[in-house]
Order: C-alpha cells, then structure tokens, then sequence
C-alpha cells in the first residue's frame, strides 16, 4: 500500500476509535474494542472503505503500534490517546524510576506552576525514553523535556499504567515531581 493512504487510514482510525466513533454509528466497548466487521461496514457506509487487507497492514506497519486486534483477530482498538471515555483494562504497574515528557517552550511555565494535567486526553502521556518525549514535544516546536520522578510520584499512591504500545499512563504529574531535563 503507498505511504499516504497508510497514514490516510491510520488518522482515520485514530479519529473513530479515539475520539468520535459515534460520527460513522460507532459504539466502543468495554476495553476500547469495535468489532472489525461492524468498522468495515461504517467505513464504508460513510464514504471511507477500507479492505480487510489494509486494515491488517495498517496496524502491523503502525509507527507508533497505534493499534490492535484482539487474539482472535476479529475486534480492533486504538491502544491509548482516547479522549472519549473508554476503559482500557490497563493494570495498575509500577513505572521505572523516571520517565519523560515531551512540551513546548509556551506550556512550560504554566507547566511548572501546576503540573502536567490531561489536558483533553484520558491521561498524561509519558515515554521511558528521552527521544520519544523529544518527538513529541517536536509536533509543536522546539521540545522540551521534562523529567519525572515516576517512582517518588508511586510511591505516594499515584496509579501507572502501561499501554499496549508502551506509553504510560498517569493522571497527572504534580510539580515537585517534575523537573527540565
Ligand atoms: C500540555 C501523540 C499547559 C502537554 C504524541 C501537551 C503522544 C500543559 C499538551 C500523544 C499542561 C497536551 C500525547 C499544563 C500538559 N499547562 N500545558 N498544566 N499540562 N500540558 O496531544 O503528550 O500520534 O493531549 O505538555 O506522540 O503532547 O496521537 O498530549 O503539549 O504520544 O498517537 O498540553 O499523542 O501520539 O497535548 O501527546 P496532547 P501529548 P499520537
């Protein structure tokens, strides 16, 4: 498949399965999951049409593992970056001693005084690595990246999640737990 209709149907996926699946009749269930039967059929119902064949690929060849299917192959979900209200079925797991956050210059100072926050996702989205956040906050100009101390941050109570494609998860980052790296 060419690269643009690759990343044509990654964004498409993302928009339906993270934020607005109701805008092709989409519900999501429990853990996130849509049948890939029933999104094929919306898709299509909605000038969208995918084959089966690329939707596999799609999500084999995702740059960021975006995506899964379910053991059997037949339900499909966006591993993390929902801001619809879903549960993902993530365990609580105990996070590395530090993990890092990818922003830009204009966040930081409101940043700083209160914290990273969710913003309009489920979660504040860390990486284990320093390139990752790096390229994150590169989406919005010249990074910045912000450490945390993740295990001080556990050991005061505060829940880690780890998703399927190895993004953690918190619910926020207070600021003494966090510092320019
Ligand atoms: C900032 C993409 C001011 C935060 C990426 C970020 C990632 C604050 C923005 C994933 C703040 C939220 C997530 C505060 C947080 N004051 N600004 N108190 N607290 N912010 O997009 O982490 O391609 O919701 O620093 O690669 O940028 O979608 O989060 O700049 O993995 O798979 O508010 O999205 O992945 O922005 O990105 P976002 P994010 P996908």
């Amino acid at each position: 498949m060419n690269p643009d209709r690759r990343v044509k149907i990654s964004k498409y996926l993302s928009y339906h399965l993270r934020h607005h699946p109701d805008r092709i009749g989409l519900t999501l269930r429990s853990g996130g999951w849509v049948e890939v039967e029933t999104l094929l059929i919306a898709a299509k119902k909605h000038q969208f049409p995918i084959r089966d064949w690329e939707l596999r690929e799609v999500v084999a060849t995702n740059d960021k593992q975006r995506f899964s299917f379910n053991e059997m192959g037949t339900c499909i979900r966006a591993n993390q970056g929902h801001s619809i209200k879903v549960d993902l079925q993530l365990e609580s797991t105990v996070p590395p001693d530090c993990l890092y956050h990818g922003t830009h210059p204009k966040a930081l100072e409101s940043i700083l005084h209160e914290g990273l926050r969710k913003m309009a996702r489920h979660h504040v989205h860390l990486s284990a690595e320093i390139e990752t956040a790096r390229q994150v906050g590169r989406r919005r100009g010249k990074p910045i990246v912000l450490e945390i101390d993740a295990i001080a941050m556990h050991r005061q109570g505060h829940q880690f999640f780890r998703s399927q494609n190895g993004v953690w998860l918190v619910d926020r980052v207070p600021p003494e737990f966090l510092r320019e790296s």
